[in-house]
């Protein structure tokens, strides 16, 4: 296998840019040295921690069936919330902790202090306290990108609750399958959210979330009013934000944690069934969080940071929120979309606010990319020094222009690759590096040791493609599904046993360094948003006039991976145009704009095999050729099929369109 050429640096002209960080050499060492020692090692980096009481034991961890456990630290007790606000007071009070940029390009920034968002953290935690709301309730979290959405983080933090911050993008079921998952007590949202000018509504979707059944855990509902639109308090349940943090005192108790008490759910797709309650606890999450925010990112005390992402998904709640609060950083926050009110907004905003480290998608680098270089050459970004990427693979060519384009030659990027599960970065170059090759997640983090096995769970050596595995633990493991200790162990531990299955594929070069190819389970990774198929296929057969559906991934131009849907309707319904519509529109009723299929095919029949079970992998092909023809055998081995005629005619209507 050749090997693509590595891209260099340039370092602009009698510039330091590159002092401080830490060079290959030193990487490596460090690299080494946690694994040779990983108690030594992790007991050192949980020291940048202020803990209440700090862990003597660091590790207790084991992948066996029998003897299964994930511990870290934990003896230890810590308050997040207290490390991601109060112990900066003293030295940085004053620093800004959060920059508030609107949706609206025209309106004023808002900056958040760390003395101010003490106060906002402690006013809510004393509210949450009054309402009724102790350690270990779960509180769902359902917010715009607003300064607000941390608050009523760190506040869950500082009283002991467990957030589950739900995107803005989910619809009312999407909502309640996550509310009754957990049975929240509380629900935090505002009245609207705003992105790219349209208004979402936020607080009509939590009632008709809460009408739907399940949802009875909810006592209280607190609405941030945020654009003052009038919208529906239902009395006792509904509470004005403003007015419950009111008259709270600007001191709150912090709630003393085990390292090993949880922190957060988040959910997230799987290849099956509904969405799992990912779950992280306190200590090791945040030791990892912060440690990787400052490595990765090569953080310095006067950078500006901006994380493109939601607080809606992991990147946003280690990111913008844990990582950097954590470590005293200055971190944006971004209320809306990169092509309002133009196609220059994100440049625009890095100017406005000096942005030095610049985080985001490779789908809104591609979508960016396809505007030409005017939109960003017309800004400075002389503020920025170090970029990344998260979410999906990136192409080498949409790597090449955000490096020259965006960075101006001048600046590394770091493809970080991550998931949910695993609460921070596991696999990236580092900016020291001083060479990166475009497109490659490059090497694992300290502590972090990434294998490749075949489908029998064989471990393979040397250059080759595998399913990607994790040997050991990290302290940002995710512990649990929340609820399902059971489905923990199946999704992840079973498959290849002793290991952390990933469900990813990748390819290791003759390097070492590892490329991620994309998910090999049922997972569709659409603009960098994980959606399970079996998700999709649920909400379209649950229209009345659907019998079955399968839906598959094919390659997209902008989001990376599209959805596409083969849908057989029930005997003597039309297939038309009025009804593919209204399926679309079911699809984004029932999970989300998010989910709704790019691409819906009717099928008379879907290929199966004779004991029943639908053949994905050549639908996958189908939808992969596009309207190009397929040659016989392209299929791969159909002779399973229990009727062939069924895949004949699925490809002669996709050829057709
Ligand atoms: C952080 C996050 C996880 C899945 C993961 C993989 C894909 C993320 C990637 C990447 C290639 C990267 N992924 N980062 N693939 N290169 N740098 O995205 O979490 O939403 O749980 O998605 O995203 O397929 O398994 P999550």
């Amino acid at each position: 296998m050749t090997q693509p050429p590595t891209v260099s640096i340039r370092p602009a002209t009698g510039s330091d840019e590159g002092a401080g960080r830490l060079s290959r050499s030193e990487s490596d060492r460090l690299y080494a040295q946690s694994l040779d020692d990983p108690d030594g090692f992790w007991r050192e980096v949980a020291g940048r921690l202020d803990w209440i009481r700090p862990p003597t034991r660091i590790r207790d961890v084991s992948f066996d069936l029998s003897d299964f456990r994930i511990r870290w630290f934990d003896d230890g007790r810590l308050n997040a919330s207290v490390n991601c606000v109060d112990r900066h007071l003293a030295t940085r009070g004053d620093k800004t902790a959060l920059i508030f940029e609107p949706d609206d390009a025209a309106a004023e920034a808002v900056h958040v202090t760390y003395r101010d968002l003490h106060a906002r953290v402690c006013r809510l935690g004393n509210a949450l306290r009054a309402l009724g709301v102790a350690k270990g309730d779960r509180v769902t979290i359902y917010l715009p990108m607003i300064p607000d959405a941390v608050v009523a983080m760190l506040a869950c933090a500082r009283v002991g609750a467990i957030h589950s911050v739900v995107f803005g993008g989910f619809a009312p079921q999407s909502i309640a399958d996550r509310v009754h998952d957990c049975a929240s007590k509380l629900i935090i949202t505002a009245d609207e959210g705003l992105r790219g000018g349209k208004r979402v509504a936020l607080k009509a979707n939590v009632d008709a979330a809460l009408r739907l059944p399940g949802t009875n855990s909810v006592e209280t509902v607190l609405v941030v009013r945020h654009t003052g639109a009038a919208v529906d308090m239902q009395m006792p349940r509904d509470r004005w934000f403003d007015a419950v943090v009111e008259g709270q005192q600007a001191q709150c108790e912090p709630e003393p944690m085990d390292a090993e008490d949880p922190l957060f759910i988040l959910y997230t797709s799987g290849s099956t069934g509904k969405p799992k309650g990912v779950l992280h606890t306190t200590g090791g999450y945040l030791t990892y969080a912060s440690y990787t925010h400052e490595v990765v990112f090569d953080l310095r005390q006067d950078d500006v940071y901006w994380c493109t992402a939601d607080v809606g998904w992991v990147t946003g709640h280690s990111y913008i929120v844990y990582g950097p609060l954590a470590n005293g950083a200055t971190s944006v926050v971004f209320e809306g979309v990169p092509h309002h009110p133009d196609v220059s907004r994100f440049w625009n905003v890095i100017d406005r606010h000096g942005v030095t480290i610049f985080y985001t998608a490779p789908t809104a680098i591609r979508a960016l990319m396809r505007e030409g270089d005017a939109p960003v050459k017309r800004t400075s970004r002389r503020s920025l020094r170090l970029l990344g990427t998260v979410g999906e693979p990136i192409n080498p060519e949409a790597w090449r222009w955000y490096f020259e384009v965006v960075g101006d030659g001048r600046c590394p990027v770091v493809d970080t690759w991550w998931q949910t599960e695993t609460g921070g970065i596991l696999i990236s170059p580092l900016p020291g590096d001083g060479a990166f090759k475009p497109g490659c997640a490059t090497r694992p983090f300290f502590g972090v040791r990434p294998a490749l096995v075949d489908a029998q769970g064989a471990l393979i050596e040397g250059a080759a493609e595998g399913n990607l595995v994790l040997l050991d633990s990290w302290p940002g493991q995710m512990r649990t599904v929340y609820g399902d200790h059971a489905r923990f162990l199946d999704t992840y531990f079973r498959t290849y046993p002793g290991m952390y299955f990933t469900g990813d594929g990748c390819r290791r070069d003759a390097d070492g360094d590892y490329w991620i190819t994309g998910r090999v389970d049922d997972v569709i990774n659409v603009s960098g948003h994980r959606i399970g198929t079996a998700e999709v296929e649920s909400a379209l057969v649950s229209h009345p006039k659907v019998a079955e559906a399968a839906v598959v991934g094919f390659p997209h131009d902008i989001k990376g991976q599209g959805i596409y849907a083969y849908v057989t309707l029930k005997a003597g319904e039309a297939a038309d145009e009025a009804l593919r519509r209204e399926l679309l529109l079911h699809v984004r009723q029932e999970i989300g704009p998010i989910a709704a299929p790019d691409h819906l095919q009717w099928a008379p029949g879907l290929p199966k095999t004779r004991s029943g079970k639908i053949m994905r992998r050549i639908l996958r092909k189908i939808a992969e050729a596009g309207g190009e023809e397929l040659a016989p055998g392209q299929l791969g081995d159909t002779s399973t099929l229990a009727d062939p005629a069924v895949v004949e005619t699925l490809v002669r209507d996709r050829r057709r369109g």
